[in-house]
């Protein structure tokens, strides 16, 4: 395995320092909300590490994997904020040599969550939205949620960025509606 000093100079290669900082305050955060409701700290530091590896990628590189990977067709009209993650992970495992299927896991899903997630998705998922460097209306009461019930905040995240969306008159990823579905609506 890439130690993390090591990891952290391959990532930060990828990106901007603006958001290599907010990789490392996913990192910091991550490992915070670990330490309080449990889980494995070395797969929360190098998933949180990895995260947005490939955020900063051109359009070109994710539709190169979309087609050759199989990924069906629908994913290319979302663009990057839905690939980063869910194609950004085969970016990671073929440059990165990463195997580790949670980790991948994790990465996949940070972005629109899923009905079913690890306690590892959770924690990212999580993480990536009440960072330190965040500032949005809602952020203080998210982190106090994530501080408390990481499933609550895994709920009140989907809420919000759903209702962010739907102003935005953005498209939504199915996904995203699954999330909410599962953790808004059932719980
Ligand atoms: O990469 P980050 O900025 O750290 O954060 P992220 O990966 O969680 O989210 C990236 C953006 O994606 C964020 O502005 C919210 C947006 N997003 C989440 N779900 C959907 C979405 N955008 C669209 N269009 N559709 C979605 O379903
Ligand atoms: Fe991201
Ligand atoms: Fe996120
Ligand atoms: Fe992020």
């Amino acid at each position: 395995d890439v130690s993390r000093e090591r990891l952290i100079e391959i990532v930060a290669q990828q990106m901007s320092e603006k958001r290599f900082a907010h990789v490392l305050r996913v990192e910091e955060m991550a490992l915070e909300l670990a330490g309080i409701h449990g889980g494995d700290l070395e797969k929360v530091s190098i998933a949180a590490l990895v995260h947005d590896y490939a955020k900063e990628r051109p359009d070109h590189d994710f539709i190169k994997v979309i087609q050759e990977k199989g990924f069906p067709e629908e994913l290319l009209v979302y663009g990057n904020p839905i690939w980063h993650g869910l194609v950004g992970a085969e970016i990671i495992s073929k440059e990165l040599g990463m195997t580790d299927a949670e980790i991948l896991n994790a990465v996949r899903l940070h972005t629109t969550g899923a009905a079913d997630m690890t306690q590892l998705d959770k924690l990212i998922y999580v993480a990536d939205y009440v960072e330190s460097g965040r500032d949005f209306p809602v952020v203080n009461q998210a982190r106090e949620i994530a501080l408390t019930d990481l499933d609550e905040a895994v709920a009140f995240e989907t809420k919000h960025t759903l209702a962010y969306l739907v102003e935005k008159e953005a498209l939504i990823y199915p996904k995203t509606i699954e999330t909410f579905n599962q953790w808004v609506v059932k719980k």
